[in-house]
């Protein structure tokens, strides 16, 4: 199912009216603060969420699991809802396979398939959290930290072997998120399983072409909890230190602790240019995978203004970092949620776009307290909804893509062609 420009401007026709009055307002206010809003626009544009591709399904816990229909059946059907997405906010741009959930089996035939509805292939993911069904061995107690270098050998291969598919897409970047950890005191020898890891991950990293980067994920526990080899940050950060320069830390916001200030590490990683990319998500508890910005909308902000600052100071572009969401729950559909996701993204860069540097700095260095927080919030408590609308508009989206989605009753559209029962393949 594809949806065409004509329907996309139909459904905005009637809300146009009351969008370009809520626009110059907001540019108008805009203006008198010092910012060009077609400026903001064009950085609002450039900034694409890939889509995972275990995220169009309805996912679930291990208490239940409760699918809508008309999930993607195949990968082909991924790319088609990907592209969904894409033709309703025009920021959803790329799609992050897990191999080997999605094998890209025909390589030529899925890239021009991703090709003609404008997405392109973000990290490709490298699977050793899971036994597959034709595996020999088993990652019962690890993949590249195991102490038998047969297993260790299995993952590095996988691990290589996604480079390829990789490769066949044309993606340039590798994620590796690691399940391996204990989880009883005394199980294993955290010295052990660290230099496992490092020099499995060395032996990947020697096969990485040169233009492409590996993203080395984090997370304090779960499924392992009594300790996970790449526990924080900092564990992240020291083997792509040990690794090379290709190798960066990726932040995924639901791996730390309650209460950690991901901002500073945000902010830490810039300084040191290892911040690789993002995998976007909310949470009130711990790894909830909720949808972005649902829980904590004002911690995002606060991440995408070390972001921004950290990308203007060292003049990058904001497609020098991966950009994804990583999220999958139960009780919405999945494209409503990513659509929900990808505007809260959307808003808080927007917003961190907005905040007055130049006076930010004068208060900080005058120890202003009051003020430094007052251009926080006020930079936050502006409703930018309005510009992100106009940026979709110009680009030929939808002014209200949730809406739109509605009206041109998408999902049902989709069950009629997949059937009720459809359940997306992957998680
Ligand atoms: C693990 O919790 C994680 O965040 C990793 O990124 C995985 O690749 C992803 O979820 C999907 O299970
Ligand atoms: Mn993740
Ligand atoms: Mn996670």
């Amino acid at each position: 199912m594809r949806l065409s420009s004509d329907q996309i401007q139909a459904c905005n026709e009637p809300l146009l009216r009351r969008h370009q009055q809520a626009f110059a307002r907001l540019s108008e206010y805009l203006e008198a603060e010092g910012f060009q809003p077609d400026a903001l626009i064009a950085q609002i544009q450039q900034l694409q969420i890939a889509i995972p591709s275990w995220a169009l399904g309805t996912g679930g816990t291990r208490f239940g699991r409760f699918p809508i229909g008309g999930e993607p059946r195949n990968l082909e059907e991924k790319i088609e809802d990907v592209g969904l997405l894409h033709a309703l906010n025009r920021a959803s741009g790329a799609i992050s396979l897990h191999i080997p959930w999605d094998i890209p089996r025909d390589a030529a035939h899925i890239r021009s398939l991703a090709a003609a509805l404008g997405l392109k292939f973000d990290a490709v993911n490298s699977n050793t959290f899971q036994d597959q069904p034709d595996q020999p061995l088993s990652y019962k107690f690890g993949s590249l930290c195991h102490t038998d270098p047969a297993v260790r050998r299995q993952a590095i291969d996988h691990n290589i072997e996604v480079i390829q598919y990789g490769k066949d897409l044309g993606s340039h970047c590798l994620s590796i998120w690691l399940a391996d950890g204990s989880n009883f005191p005394g199980q294993r020898s955290f010295v052990q399983a660290f230099q496992h890891t490092l020099s499995s991950l060395q032996e990947i990293y020697a096969a990485l072409p040169d233009d492409w980067i590996m993203l080395v994920e984090y997370k304090p526990y779960e499924p392992n909890f009594y300790a996970t080899v790449i526990q924080d940050w900092g564990t992240a950060f020291l083997l792509s230190q040990k690794l090379g320069t290709k190798a960066r830390v990726l932040v995924d916001l639901g791996h730390h602790l309650p209460n950690t200030n991901i901002e500073q590490i945000v902010a830490t990683l810039m300084m040191e240019d290892r911040l690789g990319g993002f995998h976007f998500n909310d949470s009130k508890y711990g790894d909830d995978d909720l949808t972005v910005g649902s829980i904590k909308p004002y911690q995002l902000f606060l991440i995408f203004h070390e972001l921004v600052q950290g990308l203007q100071s060292r003049n990058r572009s904001v497609d020098s970092l991966a950009w994804m969401i990583d999220a999958s729950h139960n009780t919405k559909d999945p494209l409503e949620d990513l659509l929900q996701s990808v505007e809260a993204i959307q808003l808080a860069f927007a917003q961190a776009l907005i905040v007055n540097r130049k006076a930010l700095a004068e208060a900080q260095q005058q120890n202003d307290v009051a003020w430094c927080q007052e251009l926080m919030q006020g930079a936050f408590r502006t409703d930018l909804r309005p510009l992100i609308a106009e940026a979709r508009l110009q680009a030929g989206g939808a002014i209200s893509p949730l809406h739109t989605y509605r009206q041109l009753q998408v999902r049902q559209q989709l069950i009629a062609q997949r059937g009720k029962k459809a359940v997306a393949t992957g998680l």
